[in-house]
């Protein structure tokens, strides 16, 4: 134990607790999953997020807000508002147009540093769109909600080599995973746009299994236009409205508690331990207190909590981030790490992007093809209505088309046919949005040791940890793949549609899918030296630490991970309550 002055937080006031089972850092739908299983357990929980809480419901959808049900496309500013882009190399930071008088740095060593600006990022080498969100919530405010299984044999992790023992443990988790946050394929029957492009694809590849992109997400009332999207208020939102509730056997909810504008800083290790690592504490700041004192009077405002399990699960950036700062592994300062293997082998999907405008307009209210009576009825009261007015046959509040070709062994690509916004692919003011269907396909890539993550000791980021730099290249694995992926995009666009101006078929920057993984992989005993943490995703020869989130899977993938990582997650939780049970007697991990 340290033996510095320690200052705790009035929350063991408060509660007087003096220890808390578990201490969770990071809001995400991965906290949650955490969050959610252990406090049910019965089992106090402290959970500490650096954002705020910006939603009404804590960790709610954005996009759930009348004003983007309406118009798409406003959602874009919301997302490209909540991302901060985690490394931007110092190439991207010269102005050769800058006003000749103007002040410009001229030491070439002494470049921009701050808000991501980082003079060591190689341009070359850069995940150039990867991003953080910070916010109760964390990124599910304004994920797509795409929710696929990974699939087996290639993305799917194996966490049993018994292939009969490993398929039962999968079907489980994703069984609960998908109940936790509530997945259907069934929300967009009722679509007219939908319909079209899964018929017309379902005609052009009938082996292909096209069908329905799972999503989270539930439609309100039957035939209304309006969803409501899922995020990670519906994983964990009912312990704060409802802190007294009982699980199936009557073991009432343990203590819960979110500690929001706090950052997660550091882990301190338990000195007197002689076999492995324990943590003793973990340091954290409030950084609205961090305000009214000036920079360097660190001891009033950083603070220390105890509990006897520690979850990291602040996304794969952070979470490495705070164990680098914790001295654990993959600073820049090359000193012995105890987490060797951290931030190394990292993966991210190339991803391929482009707009069709729909050729099949006319198929919609073509009397000879036999359509359901919601169908016609809708058609027909739409063009009574706005029939002299609107040159297409398509209600107004038509929900998106949301239909995808799953990945196979043949094509190991993950495919979303669909309408949807990001931070990029804004139809604009040219075109009705109702014809405009977007496609992106998510590859997969290898995780190889050369593709790491490394934190800069010296620089920090906006939020005061250290900041990160990638060195990251395409691995050779997979590259054909990625061409195929292209080709194939282009010929499912082709059946679609016709190009929209400026979103032809297109590789966007490295980091867009925001799916990297492997930051803190997870491995069977064998595959320790290429690993962070053991399947319960306990990390290797610390008993009471524990990370979560896409950094945890150490397959490649190009499916959208949040369902596979919940699946992890929830699985790490499960052990967690098996070791706290009575007292939690801490066993390194095997
Ligand atoms: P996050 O959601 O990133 O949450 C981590 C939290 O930790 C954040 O709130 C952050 O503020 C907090 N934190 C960070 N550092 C600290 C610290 N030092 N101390 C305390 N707290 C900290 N995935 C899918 O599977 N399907 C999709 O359809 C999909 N669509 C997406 C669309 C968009 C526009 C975006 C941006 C992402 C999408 N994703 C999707 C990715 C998905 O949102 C993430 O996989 C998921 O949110 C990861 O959950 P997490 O809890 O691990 O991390
Ligand atoms: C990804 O992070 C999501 O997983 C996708 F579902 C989403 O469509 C995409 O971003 C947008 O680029």
């Amino acid at each position: 134990m340290p033996d510095r002055d320690l200052h705790f937080h009035p929350i063991h006031r408060e509660s007087n607790i003096e220890e808390f089972d578990v201490f969770i850092a990071g809001s995400g739908p991965i906290g949650a999953t955490y969050a959610r299983c252990l406090v049910d357990a019965g089992y106090n929980v402290l959970m500490v997020e650096i954002g705020d809480q910006d939603t009404r419901i804590p960790a709610e959808h954005k996009k759930n807000e009348i004003e983007y049900q309406k118009d798409i496309d406003r959602f874009v500013k919301v997302i490209q508002g909540a991302l901060s882009v985690v490394s931007i190399p110092r190439s991207q930071t010269i102005v050769p147009t800058l006003g000749p008088a103007a002040w410009t740095a001229s030491d070439p060593n002494k470049m921009w540093i701050t808000n991501g600006r980082n003079s060591f990022q190689g341009e070359h080498n850069n995940l150039g769109a990867e991003a953080v969100t910070r916010g109760v919530g964390g990124m599910s405010t304004h994920w797509t909600c795409a929710t696929p299984e990974f699939l087996p044999g290639l993305e799917r992790p194996v966490i049993f080599t018994q292939p009969s023992t490993d398929d039962a443990e999968w079907t489980l988790l994703y069984n609960s995973a998908k109940s936790l946050i509530g997945t259907s394929d069934t929300q967009f029957n009722q679509s007219i746009r939908h319909n079209v492009v899964l018929e017309a694809l379902q005609k052009a590849y009938p082996d292909r299994g096209v069908k329905a992109l799972p999503l989270a997400c539930h439609r309100l009332a039957e035939g209304s236009p309006y969803v409501q999207w899922h995020a990670a208020s519906n994983v964990y939102g009912d312990m704060f409205t409802d802190p007294n509730k009982q699980n199936k056997q009557g073991v009432k909810r343990g203590y819960f508690k979110l500690l929001t504008n706090t950052r997660c800083t550091r882990f301190e290790l338990d000195s007197s331990t002689t076999v492995g690592h324990k943590v003793a504490l973990v340091e954290v700041q409030d950084l609205l207190d961090a305000r009214l004192v000036s920079e360097n009077s660190h001891p009033e405002i950083d603070f220390y909590i105890k509990a006897k399990a520690y979850v990291v699960a602040a996304g794969a950036v952070a979470t490495p981030q705070i164990l680098a700062n914790s001295g654990f592994g993959a600073t820049n300062d090359r000193v012995a790490h105890i987490i060797p293997n951290l931030a190394t082998r990292i993966t991210e999907q190339p991803m391929a992007f482009c707009q069709i405008a729909l050729l099949q307009v006319d198929e919609i209210d073509d009397p000879k093809i036999p359509r359901p009576s919601w169908w016609t009825r809708a058609v027909e009261t739409h063009k009574r209505n706005f029939g002299n007015v609107d040159p297409l046959p398509i209600p107004f509040q038509d929900p998106e088309p949301q239909v995808t070709i799953p990945a196979s062994l043949e094509r190991p690509w993950h495919t979303q046919i669909h309408r949807d916004a990001f931070s990029y692919g804004e139809v604009g003011p040219t075109l009705d949005s109702r014809i405009v269907v977007d496609l992106r396909f998510f590859g997969m890539q290898d995780g190889v040791p050369e593709n790491r993550m490394i934190f800069q000791t010296q620089i920090k980021d906006e939020y005061g940890m250290p900041q990160p730099t990638f060195e990251y290249k395409p691995t050779p694995k997979y590259a054909e793949e990625t061409q195929r992926m292209m080709e194939d995009m282009t010929s499912v666009a082709n059946k679609l549609g016709a190009y929209l101006p400026k979103s032809e078929p297109q590789f966007m920057t490295p980091g867009l899918a925001l799916h990297l993984g492997g930051t803190t992989r997870l491995g069977l005993g064998e595959h320790k030296d290429i690993s962070v943490a053991n399947f319960n995703s306990q990390i290797w020869n610390f008993s009471n630490l524990f990370v979560g989130g896409n950094g945890t899977i150490p397959t490649p993938f190009g499916a959208n991970p949040t369902l596979t990582s919940m699946c992890l997650a929830m699985r790490a939780a499960h052990k967690i309550a098996e070791s706290l049970d009575g007292s939690f007697s801490p066993a390194l991990p095997t």
